[in-house]
């Protein structure tokens, strides 16, 4: 009983004070929740320590009604296809699952091979790749995943079904006045489940009553939102495989565009959205500069560039037939 009291870790300047006998009990709120105290109690001792203090009395408060508790963090559980990868080698029908060509040549961040014709090695630096703009996001997740430059050790540890990373944030709103809650880089496997790694998506304290959107972004795809999501068990589930992505209806649903629809009722994320820095809608639009983009990388194989729109590992005219089929498609999911 002492414990609880100790534990809420609130002030009661009233309480303190107290020197007669109160008519009855009543309830003192404080930001940490709320405890009601009863009569009875005139004089206390009171024991400070480190952590708090406690009140010794003849009564001591016994109903403690503290907030829920929030403490544990959020599991996001989704799933999600990237267009340029899910389509099938040399073709433009859709696979069943996407390719891990970027794994399998080993050009991952992290990832290193020997060149046998350059008799070169190649090494991809380290790192999740939106260490740069227009992300600039910092996280360490992919600091995981380094060969050193060492072939011997070329996969640098990826599970065999990474296709490539992702950036996944919460937000609280769908419009622009939205503020990004949490946000990881994380592993997307060839079956599109997204995989936190790194101590996950430390999505910790938020309200379990609310609802949230659920974002998905990739260095050469369309950025996606989903729906307002509701917390379930701990748990954030979104399968944007089988569902299209939010969509803001204010022009029509035909207007902005959301995902791609592909073959047996599934959705892709747009691929051909390389170029995302070169003005302030680059980063949600697919036009022009994003072929202009690919004609820059064009020709470079065996590299990890954003200029490879289906995801094989090479810049090629097929990375120009990706981007011609998407192009003018535009979000309205702010990205920033
Ligand atoms: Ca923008
Ligand atoms: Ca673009
Ligand atoms: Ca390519």
């Amino acid at each position: 009983m002492f414990i609880l009291v100790l534990l809420l870790g609130l002030t009661f300047p009233g309480l303190q004070a107290q020197e007669a006998i109160p008519a009855s009990g009543g309830n003192v709120t404080g930001s940490g929740g709320t405890v009601s105290y009863s009569i009875g109690q005139v004089f206390y001792l009171m024991n400070s320590g480190a952590t708090g203090s406690v009140l010794q009395g003849v009564q001591q408060p016994h109903e403690i009604f503290g907030k829920e508790d929030t403490t544990g963090c959020f599991i996001i559980d989704a799933f999600v296809y990237l267009e340029g990868a899910l389509i099938v080698a040399g073709g433009t029908n859709y696979g069943s699952e996407m390719r891990t060509d970027l794994n399998i040549i080993g050009i991952l961040p992290g990832q290193s091979y020997a060149d046998p014709i350059m008799g070169t090695i190649n090494y991809t630096p380290a790192g999740q790749p939106y260490n740069i703009a227009p992300w600039n996001y910092t996280g360490t997740e992919g600091t995981l995943f380094d060969s050193g430059g060492n072939p011997a050790n070329g996969k640098a540890g990826y599970p065999s079904s990474v296709v490539d990373w992702v950036l996944v944030s919460l937000r609280d709103k769908a419009d622009a006045t939205a503020i990004t809650l949490c946000k990881a880089a994380a592993l997307l496997h060839n079956d599109g489940h997204i995989e936190f790694v790194g101590g996950g998506f430390s999505c910790c304290e938020l309200d379990p009553e609310n609802k949230y959107y659920l974002v998905v972004e990739h260095r050469n795809h369309l950025i996606i939102m989903s729906d307002a999501l509701p917390v379930v068990g701990g748990k954030i589930i979104c399968d944007f495989r089988t569902q299209q992505s939010y969509i803001d209806p204010i022009w029509g649903p035909d207007f902005f565009a959301g995902q791609k629809p592909v073959t047996l009722g599934r959705y892709a994320m747009y691929a051909g959205n390389g170029d995302q820095i070169m003005d302030s809608a680059s980063d949600t639009d697919i036009t022009s500069d994003d072929r202009t983009w690919w004609e820059s990388f064009n020709g470079k194989p065996g590299k990890y560039l954003s200029g490879d729109y289906d995801l094989n590992a090479d810049c090629t005219m097929d990375d120009r037939s990706v981007w011609e089929k998407n192009n003018g498609n535009f979000t309205s999911v702010p990205r920033n």
